[in-house]
């Protein structure tokens, strides 16, 4: 049943978008391991602030956001809602091939790959690499990946900060 969920849960997230086709293994599908809460075994991370069930991320227990990283240079998903003051933690995974960098803060440092702005690099095939981040403040904040060409190419996100 919950494999069922997930399937639906990917059906309807990914969209025509890139992503996995049908009937590709998904790499955020680690087997019956999580059903409920922060190990869910789902990309759609839980709701979204605004949306029934939905719990801000503290320093002591961060709202957990998966992202999947793609050979088309994307981020999915590439649009991030957090409000004011949460703490996110990241599950960054590569789909495909090429290793992608995550790195998310201000969004003027994460364009000019500014040093000392939080990142994980060297996110390969199949792995899976966290970062944990507080949306202090109203932003703007984006996450991006820096890898030779990546972020030229679009491979770029946008974090919506709600009250
Ligand atoms: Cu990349």
């Amino acid at each position: 049943m919950a494999a069922g969920l997930i399937l639906m849960a990917l059906g309807a997230a990914a969209g025509p978008g890139p992503g996995a086709g049908p009937g590709q293994a998904a790499p955020w599908d680690f087997g019956p391991g999580g059903m409920m809460g922060f190990g869910a075994v789902n990309i759609g991370s839980g709701p979204d602030p605004g949306s029934p069930g939905f719990v801000a991320g503290t320093a002591s227990a961060p709202r957990v956001v998966r992202i999947v990283a793609s050979d088309a240079l994307r981020f999915f998903p590439d649009v991030v809602t957090v409000r004011q003051g949460e703490t996110i933690t990241f599950e960054v995974t590569t789909m495909g091939m090429s290793s992608h960098e995550f790195m998310v803060g201000p969004a003027a440092d994460v364009a000019a790959d500014t040093a000392g702005t939080p990142e994980v690099a060297d996110v390969a095939m199949v792995q899976t690499k966290s970062l944990t981040y507080t949306f202090s403040g109203p932003g703007p904040f984006a996450f991006a990946c820096h890898a030779p060409g990546h972020y030229e190419a679009g491979m770029k996100g946008t974090i919506v900060v709600v009250a």
